[in-house]
């Protein structure tokens, strides 16, 4: 069986020459989130932190997926495959299968009323304007009542104290269980899975139909079950190989103030309420191991986690456009706050790539608001590619085209509220932009559209010259 741990993938990290190991003290309220991201920004990498203010005996790790060549590694597969082998794989169902306590490191402490205390665990204080530490990288694992079937999704939680955190449900199928929780006046179960290989973060954070247990796709993902094992206080399994679980209920009633929280976009969220979480009991292993999940300006984890499950999306929709399309690469822009796309294509007609990229701004996820498509001799993750394009292959009269008034991502501040709803509740302007070269014109004249590159660039290797 595969390993399942998050300790695993940043072992792998590591030793391929993707980690960086902070052995200095740091402190999770001060200064970690700026290393972490000054650390992958400047120098490409992911961080562990080993020496931690307040906290002996935790690491923290930090930006462990947050471009195409860690989560290849994650994946274990070539940079190249990573999109398609996720587009076949999330089709299949591998469930779980359950072990012994004995048989879970996750169960290695066990943590009890006043013992399981949040403020213990090392939680990051992230973005600049935000007013406390959140955890950011906790799946709740819960239960439909009716039917039993679980679901595990990703929500934020800013610490309140002790044992209390605040809870943000968005409009998804967490709020759709958690009403029927309401609705009987009863609290809802959860279980807070924090730290587990990266796959099951990705089905966690990946748009799935009702009633599909996501560590039946994270099953698939690895090609092996995901071993599961029961909590102490509440009727919910977890992963056995989690670093920590915060066992708890999200009471039926009542709101706290939360927020501002830096956001995927890159912008805050601001000021808002959110519903509450209670702390029933706390597990962990003997030398837990925190992600410490970077959210706020780009690129981090946040971005890299849902743009990667978008990708696996869009190409899988895409494909079936027009009877299939020849869809090269598909790029979810991290950098543009997840809300720019990049479709390399090869159109077989003049008009193709519009078509495309009307079905990018039209599919299962909100976030793109701009769609941009290219050329076979683009890089597609090559911005000074992409914006050559934009200049050099766009006539702006007819290859920009702008849909008003459509429904937007939640996180846009630029785009408005619908009047009498919640900021979840956008509407606002959709862009796509044509980059592709034009077909019409004789043969000859396409090397109007082509880029001169210096002669025999192909054949010329540096390293020949070099001294
Ligand atoms: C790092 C990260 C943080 C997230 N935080 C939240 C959150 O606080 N609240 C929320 O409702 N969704 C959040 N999401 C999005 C959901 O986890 C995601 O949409 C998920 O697919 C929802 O699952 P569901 O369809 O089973 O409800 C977050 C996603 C990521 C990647
Ligand atoms: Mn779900």
């Amino acid at each position: 069986m595969r390993d399942q741990s998050l300790r695993g993938h940043v072992a792998n990290l590591e030793q391929q020459g993707e980690l960086i190991r902070f052995d200095t003290e740091t402190d999770p309220h001060e200064n970690l989130s700026a290393l972490g991201w000054k650390t992958y920004d400047t120098l490409g990498k992911s961080s562990l932190f080993t020496n931690l203010k307040g906290f002996p005996g935790w690491t923290v790790c930090n930006q462990i997926v947050t471009d195409r060549r860690k989560w290849a590694i994650a994946i274990g597969v070539d940079e190249a495959e990573l999109i398609p082998t996720l587009v076949e794989r999330i089709r299949g169902e591998v469930e779980p299968v359950m072990v012994d306590a004995a048989d879970a490191p996750v169960k290695e402490i066990i943590l009890l009323g006043k013992d399981a205390d949040l403020t213990k665990i090392p939680a990051m204080w992230t973005s600049e304007k935000d007013p406390s530490p959140y955890i950011a990288s906790g799946m709740a694992v819960i239960k439909d009542p009716d039917t039993g079937i679980r679901n595990v999704s990703i929500h934020r939680q800013q610490i309140q104290g002790p044992d209390q955190t605040g809870f943000l449900i968005c409009p998804r199928h967490a709020l759709r269980i958690y009403g029927m929780y309401q609705k009987r006046n009863e609290p809802m179960p959860a279980a807070m899975v924090i730290g587990a290989h990266p796959a099951i973060y990705y089905a966690s954070a990946f748009t799935s139909s009702y009633g599909l247990d996501e560590f039946n796709i994270a099953g698939s993902l690895l090609g092996d079950p995901i071993r599961l094992v029961k909590c102490e206080t509440i009727d919910l399994e977890v992963p056995a190989d989690a670093e920590l679980v915060i066992e708890g209920e999200i009471l039926p009633e009542g709101m706290v103030p939360e927020g501002p929280f830096g956001e995927a976009s890159g912008t805050y969220a601001m000021e808002g309420s959110t519903e509450i979480f209670r702390v029933k009991a706390i597990t962990h292993r003997k030398d837990p191991m925190f992600y410490g999940m970077q959210c706020g300006a780009p690129m981090t984890d946040t971005q890299s986690i849902t743009a990667t499950c978008i990708e696996t999306v869009l190409m899988d929709h895409l494909r079936n456009v027009e009877g299939g399309l020849d869809l090269l690469d598909v790029r979810v822009l991290g950098i543009a706050g997840l809300m720019a796309v990049v479709l390399k294509l090869r159109p077989r007609v003049e008009g193709q790539a519009k078509t495309a990229l009307m079905a990018a701004l039209s599919s299962p996820y909100l976030h793109p608001k701009m769609a941009i498509a290219v050329d076979e001799d683009i890089d597609a993750s090559d911005m000074r590619q992409v914006f050559w394009s934009l200049t050099t292959r766009v006539h702006a009269a007819r290859d920009v085209v702008i849909i008003p008034q459509t429904r937007i991502w939640s996180l846009d501040n630029v785009s408005d509220i619908v009047p009498g709803m919640s900021p979840m509740y956008r509407i606002g302007g959709k862009t796509m932009i044509d980059a592709t070269k034009p077909s019409v014109g004789r043969a000859e004249e396409q090397d109007r559209f082509t880029m001169a590159m210096p002669k025999n660039y192909n054949d010329v290797d540096l390293k020949d010259f070099l001294p």
